[in-house]
């Protein structure tokens, strides 16, 4: 298939020592805001992947639809701030002048896997998705942005960014498959996707990051 504009693989983005470090963050992280089994809307099946969210609005499916929130579904709380390294990585590889509004925390367990997808839950579609691999190798697909169009795979190694910009945007993508065993990086093994998106066009004057708790006036 024609190369999708706007794709771009750096592998090795994160070095070893890197990866451990954001590892390290990712725990606190979980313990703030622990994993939880979102299900498909309308039908209630659950997904293969655990989720979970950082920064100030987080993804969500439940019986009633995919969307954006501020708070942990099961904690109601809000959900942690992004780790510094995920803003940075932002500002060097999405290309974009306004920072980052939700990352989602994908973890895969051996058999888990993401059906072909488009990211289209945000409203601003100028900003691109910027995601990192942890642990264990996935099978990627990618396709054009019909659903039907044809496909191409290729592996995403612990360390890697992938971006998804310009025509790649809303290009159809998922996870055909973990390899068991391929990274030591996380002691149980499985993989960790981190998937950073902006949700809502900047606008003039208005603050990068929704109101929080601790900014709402009394
Ligand atoms: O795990 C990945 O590499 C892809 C994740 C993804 O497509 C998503 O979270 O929408």
């Amino acid at each position: 298939m024609a190369e999708l504009a706007g794709l771009k693989i750096v592998p090795g983005y994160l070095a070893r020592p890197q990866q451990e470090a954001l590892l390290e963050e990712l725990r606190d992280l979980v313990r703030a805001a622990p994993f939880f089994t979102p299900v498909m809307p309308r039908t209630g099946r659950p997904f293969s992947v655990r989720m979970t969210n950082c920064g100030p609005l987080g993804w969500v499916s439940d019986i009633s639809g995919y969307r954006y929130q501020p708070a942990h579904p099961a904690t109601g709380k809000p959900w942690p701030p992004m780790p510094a390294t995920l803003l940075s990585a932002w500002q060097e590889l999405a290309g974009y002048p306004h920072p980052p509004q939700a990352c989602l925390v994908n973890y895969y367990a051996a058999g888990a896997r993401m059906g072909l997808h488009q990211d289209r839950d945000e409203e601003d579609f100028a900003a691109p998705v910027l995601s990192l691999s942890l642990g264990d190798e996935a099978l990627f697909r990618i396709g054009g942005t019909s659903r039907r169009g044809p496909t191409r795979s290729f592996r995403l190694a612990s360390g890697d960014a992938l971006v998804l910009g310009g025509e790649a945007r809303l290009a159809y993508h998922g996870v055909d498959r973990i390899l068991a065993g391929s990274s030591s990086l996380l002691s149980d093994g499985g993989r960790i996707n981190l998937t950073l998106r902006r949700v809502t066009p900047p606008s003039e004057g208005a603050p990068d990051e929704p109101e929080t708790e601790m900014s709402r006036a009394p």
